[in-house]
C-alpha cells in the first residue's frame, strides 16, 4: 500500500489505512509528513480526551468503559494507549482491540497502543501524529491514555482539550499524586475503584484540594470494572467539551501546536545531528569524562552541525 493510498484510506475511516498510517508515523520518524502534511487539513474536529493516573490506576478498563458508552450515543471514538507495560490487558477488551485492529469501524471503536520506545519521557511526535491521524479520519472523540509518572502527566494536558486524573483510594497514592502535580491538570477527578476502602479519606484530600486551589473540578467515584458511575462523568465530559467557552478550548488549541512544534524541531535537530555525527559520541563523551570539554562545549559543536 502506497502513501496515496493510505491517504485515501484515512479519509474514507478505513481501519487498516489508519493503522496503517500510524504505524508509518511511528517507523519513519523523518518522513511522517509524508502523511501529516496531506491530511492535516481535515484535522480540527475531533474532541481530544486526556486520560491519564497512576499504574494500574484502571486507566485502560475505564478508557474503555467511556469510549463504548459514547460510542452509544452514536459517536466514534479512536483511543491510543500509550502504555509499554499491559496494554488493554484484560481478556475481553483485548479481544476487541484485536477485532477492532483488523476490521471495519462497524463498531465505531479503534483502539491502538503505542510504545513509549525512544520517548525521553513523556507523549511523543509519533504519537500527536495519531491523533491527526485518527481526527482526520472522522473520529469523534480521541481518547489518550498515559501512565501519569515522569513528564507525562504534564504533557497530557498539552495535547487535550480536556484531562480526566484518575485516582484509587488506598496504596499512599492519594498523597503521592498531589506531590506528582498531576492534580492541576485535571478538569475531571475519577475516584476509580471505589469499590474499595479509602474512598473517603481520598475525597477528603481532594476536596481539600479543590478549596486551596479555587478549582471547581467534579468528582466522579467510578468502579471501571462494573461500569459503575461512567455513565455520570461520560454526560459530564460531553456536555463539557461541547459547551466549553471558544476562547479556552482555542488556548488549549494554541498551546498543543507550539507544544508539537517543539517537538518536531526537537526530534529533527536530535535525528540531524545523529546522523551528521555518524552516531557516535564516544570521542565527545570521554572528553567531558575527562574534563577536558563540558557538556555545553560539546552540544554548542554538535549543534553546529545543523547548519552545515
Ligand atoms: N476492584 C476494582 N478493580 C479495578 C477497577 N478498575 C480496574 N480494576 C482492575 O485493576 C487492574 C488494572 O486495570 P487497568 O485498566 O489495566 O489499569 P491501568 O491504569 O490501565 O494500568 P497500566 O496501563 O498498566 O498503568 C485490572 O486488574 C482491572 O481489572 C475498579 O474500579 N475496581
Ligand atoms: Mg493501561
Amino acid at each position: 500500500m502506497n502513501i496515496d493510498d493510505i491517504v485515501r484510506g484515512i479519509f474514507q475511516q478505513n481501519i487498516r489505512s489508519v493503522a496503517k498510517g500510524i504505524s508509518f508515523v511511528e517507523n519513519n520518524p523523518s518522513e511522517a509528513d509524508l502523511i501529516v502534511n496531506p491530511i492535516f487539513e481535515k484535522t480540527g474536529n475531533a474532541r481530544i480526551i486526556g486520560i491519564t493516573g497512576s499504574p494500574g490506576a484502571g486507566k485502560s478498563t475505564l478508557t474503555d468503559k467511556i469510549a463504548r458508552i459514547i460510542n452509544q450515543k452514536g459517536l466514534s471514538v479512536g483511543v491510543i494507549a500509550i502504555d509499554p507495560s499491559s496494554p488493554f490487558s484484560g481478556g475481553a477488551v483485548l479481544g476487541d482491540r484485536i477485532r477492532m485492529n483488523s476490521l471495519s469501524t462497524v463498531e465505531g471503536i479503534y483502539i491502538r497502543s503505542m510504545a513509549t520506545r525512544g520517548m525521553l519521557g513523556g507523549l511523543n511526535r509519533a504519537c500527536l501524529d495519531a491523533v491527526d491521524i485518527l481526527d482526520a479520519a472522522g473520529f469523534d472523540y480521541i481518547l489518550v491514555e498515559t501512565v501519569g509518572v515522569g513528564q507525562d502527566e504534564v504533557d497530557i494536558v498539552k495535547v487535550s482539550d480536556l484531562n480526566i486524573v484518575v485516582l484509587v483510594p488506598g496504596m499512599g497514592d492519594d498523597i503521592q499524586a498531589l506531590k506528582a502535580g498531576i492534580m492541576e491538570i485535571a478538569d475531571i477527578f475519577a475516584v476509580n475503584k471505589s469499590d474499595r476502602n479509602g474512598v473517603d479519606k481520598l475525597l477528603t484530600i481532594l476536596n481539600h484540594f479543590k478549596t486551596i486551589s479555587e478549582k471547581d473540578t467534579p468528582i466522579f467515584q467510578t468502579v471501571a470494572t462494573s461500569g459503575k458511575g461512567v455513565n455520570d462523568l461520560v454526560n459530564f465530559l460531553v456536555n463539557t467539551v461541547n459547551k466549553k467557552d471558544t476562547k479556552s478550548i482555542n488556548e488549549r488549541r494554541q498551546e498543543r501546536l507550539k507544544y508539537r512544534l517543539v517537538k518536531i524541531i526537537q526530534e529533527k535537530s536530535v535525528d540531524l545531528i545523529l546522523s551528521k555525527s555518524g552516531r557516535n559520541f564516544d570521542d565527545e563523551i570521554n572528553s567531558i569524562l575527562s574534563r577536558k570539554k563540558t557538556p555545553y562545549d560539546v552540544a554548542n559543536k554538535l549543534m553546529e552541525l545543523l547548519c552545515k
